[in-house]
């Protein structure tokens, strides 16, 4: 067969633009492809939930390819170790109570799985606004989707209007930046779900303290939009962990399973 380059890229086009179009309107719109948000991702996916998840760079996987000050192994307990199992990543016990992962097979595996669930991954994006609605008072804003636009435009500041995606529910996973809450707070006129009604700011490391902290704040933050991983913890204002990776790929879980939870009983 004599190759036509004319087919290579119509197939590209007509595919990404596919995928796109059945990408406007979500069940959960996930913000940043780090651990987090890729566990998050599979989460929803394997539940059959239409699922989308932006990531500004071109490679996803956030912190966790670089394990710890580009040592690229990760450390993990009990708990998380069990998150691990599931996807079949394989881990290696370290002592009691400590576990370790190649950062690199934790991260391809789990990507690949939140893929293979049917997660769709849209990379070189970035999340600059929300979409809002208000039916009453202030406190009646809900956030219904994301403003996005690619990277490139972002990196080049060209002055390019983005585009919208619909979703019943986001969730802020954007990491230490804890972007989404920032850009909610100051642009919505509305309390956030926190005891100040603002991004409490993350304190520095403690990593006990932080890991368990990462599983209680992950929650709904503002109508609509729920955080997970470091942002959570930014957010609700906790420590940060270091390179342990536990309270992350939990905090991706419970995410998930609150959203699932509302869109059963919402519809
Ligand atoms: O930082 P990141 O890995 O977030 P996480 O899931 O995990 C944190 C750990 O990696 C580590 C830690 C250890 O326990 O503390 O830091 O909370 O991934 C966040 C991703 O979000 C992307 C960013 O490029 C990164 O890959 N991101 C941030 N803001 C945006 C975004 C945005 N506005 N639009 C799209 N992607």
């Amino acid at each position: 067969m004599k190759l036509d380059e004319h087919v290579i890229s119509k197939a590209i086009i007509q595919r990404f633009s596919e995928k796109w179009l059945d990408h406007l309107r979500l069940d959960v719109a996930i913000v940043g492809g780090g651990p987090s948000g890729l566990v998050a991702a599979y989460h929803l996916a394997i539940k059959g939930r239409k699922v989308a998840l932006f990531e500004r760079n071109l490679s996803i996987g956030g912190g966790m390819w670089g394990g710890g000050m580009m040592f690229n192994e990760i450390v993990v307990q009990e708990d998380g170790k069990e998150v691990l199992d599931e996807l079949g990543i394989s881990t290696l016990p370290f002592q009691s109570g400590y576990y370790t992962a190649d950062a690199v097979e934790a991260t391809t595996t789990l990507a690949s799985r939140a893929c293979q669930a049917g997660a769709k991954v849209f990379n070189l994006m970035s999340v600059e606004d929300v979409m809002i609605r208000q039916t009453d008072t202030p406190e009646s804003v809900r956030v219904v989707g994301l403003v996005v636009n690619w990277t490139a435009v972002e990196m080049a500041q060209l002055h390019v209007d983005p585009l919208t995606v619909e979703a019943r529910y986001t969730i802020d996973a954007t990491g230490h930046a804890t972007e989404l809450m920032h850009l909610i707070e100051r642009k919505s006129g509305a309390k956030l779900l926190t005891k100040t009604g603002k991004v409490m700011g993350e304190k520095s490391l403690w990593a006990d303290v932080a890991e368990q902290a990462t599983l209680e704040n992950t929650r709904e933050a503002f109508p609509g939009v729920y955080v997970a991983g470091m942002a959570a913890n930014a957010t609700f204002g906790s420590h940060r962990m270091g390179p342990i990776f536990g309270g992350m790929l939990l905090s991706g879980k419970k995410a998930a399973e609150l959203i699932i939870e509302r869109l059963e009983n919402n519809g």
